[in-house]
């Protein structure tokens, strides 16, 4: 029988790869999308057709509800997130409702409605923070560095409290950093290669930073998506960290950005104090090798060839608006 799998955030960068991953395994899709005056679809586009697209937003129980009382999941991946760090320090709370209990109302759905559904939930290496030991595992303890680390963590425990108090099929998966060319804009990777590709094209001339010595363990999502269906397909419901196994800094990835469409970074990069926050994680690195044993996952993609991925695309993208722009002007 057609399995049905419901995603939350399906429009955010890991919900458009997600949702085609599981189009091809054969998946009857539904995606939860928020109503909003301008439709924000760009990323599931190409798959717009093919799936199911439902109302409902984490801050309201009765949405959430509905949607698992009349799909009937038999998966549930809960991706939605305000999922920007710096504005967790500008919103606090509502980051809270979204992030934190939000992941509460969606479990609460399911064990009203469908408790035997298979539970994913987006934990984070945000939540490691001031990391206690490198590299960081399923063992290394919490210490969050901003409220959507801290609520980030309360998400990831109520997952598995809910597992053990229902003995619900609940598991979390601690994703480090994952990149794409479908990445948000804001995210440091994308801000990057985006702004080096509108330097190669003449259309900007500076990329303003904050903090360029902190350390990211960098993946590419299309990888990391696998590992979140390896999860719920498991006979037992754990949590795994995901991760390449590498730490490059931000300077690294703006070096090898640069270097990719052929200029030298020093002259295009301004620091920038408004982009330093008020808290930082310096340096994150997992160890897959849990996830390697038991899921019989690993990435596919490095470092470099994310990078050259992500310059080549914005290039290829930035260069296709101007010239439909031109036509459209002459
Ligand atoms: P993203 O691109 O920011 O997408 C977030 C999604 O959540 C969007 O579809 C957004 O909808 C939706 N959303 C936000 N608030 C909502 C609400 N109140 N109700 C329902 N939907 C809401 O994030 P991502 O990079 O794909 O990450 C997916 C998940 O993994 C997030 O939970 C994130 O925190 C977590 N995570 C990400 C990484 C990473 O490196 N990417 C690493 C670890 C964990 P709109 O389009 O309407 O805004
Ligand atoms: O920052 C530094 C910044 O915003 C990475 C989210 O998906 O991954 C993401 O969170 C680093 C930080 O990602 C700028 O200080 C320097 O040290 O790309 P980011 P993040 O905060 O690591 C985790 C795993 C998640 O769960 C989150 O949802 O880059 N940095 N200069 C900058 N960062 C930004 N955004 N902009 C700058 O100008």
């Amino acid at each position: 029988m057609t399995k049905k799998a419901l995603i939350t955030g399906i429009t955010g960068q890991d919900g458009s790869y997600l949702s085609g991953f599981l189009l091809e395994k054969g998946y009857e899709v539904y995606g939860m999308v928020r109503r909003s005056s301008v439709e924000r679809f760009e990323r599931i586009e190409h798959i717009k057709d093919r799936v199911h697209l439902v109302q409902g937003d984490l801050t309201d129980q009765s949405s959430l509800d509905e949607a698992v009382k009349e799909i009937q999941p038999d998966e549930v991946y809960n991706l939605a997130a305000q999922s920007f760090v710096p504005t967790s320090w500008n919103q606090p709370t509502l980051t809270g409702e979204i992030t934190g209990l939000g992941a509460t109302r969606l479990l609460e759905a399911l064990r009203k409605l469908k408790p035997d559904a298979r539970f994913y939930q987006a934990s984070s290496s945000e939540m490691f923070g001031k990391v206690r030991e490198v590299p960081q595992t399923e063992l290394t303890p919490f210490h969050p560095r901003s409220p959507y680390g801290v609520a980030k963590v309360y998400a990831h425990f109520i997952t598995v409290n809910y597992r053990e108090s229902y003995d619900m099929f609940a598991c979390s998966g601690i994703l480090f950093n994952h990149e794409s060319p479908r990445r948000g804009l804001e995210f440091v990777t994308r801000k990057i290669t985006h702004g080096v590709a509108r330097i190669k094209l003449g259309l900007a001339n500076e990329i303003r930073l904050g903090n360029l010595d902190a350390k990211r363990d960098w993946g590419y999502a299309g990888d990391y998506v696998e590992a979140m269906w390896l999860m719920l397909q498991q006979d037992r419901p754990d949590d795994y960290v995901i991760a390449s196994g590498e730490t490059h800094s931000v300077r690294e990835f703006v070096e090898a950005a640069f270097s990719s469409a052929g200029l030298d970074w020093e002259r295009f990069v301004v620091l920038d104090p408004k982009f330093v926050r008020p808290a930082e994680v310096d340096l994150l690195i997992g160890d897959p090798k849990k996830a390697r044993e038991k899921l019989g996952w690993s990435p596919k993609v490095g470092f470099r060839d994310l990078v050259k991925m992500m310059v080549e695309e914005d290039i290829e993208t930035l260069k296709n608006s101007i010239s439909l722009n031109s036509i459209v002007n002459t």
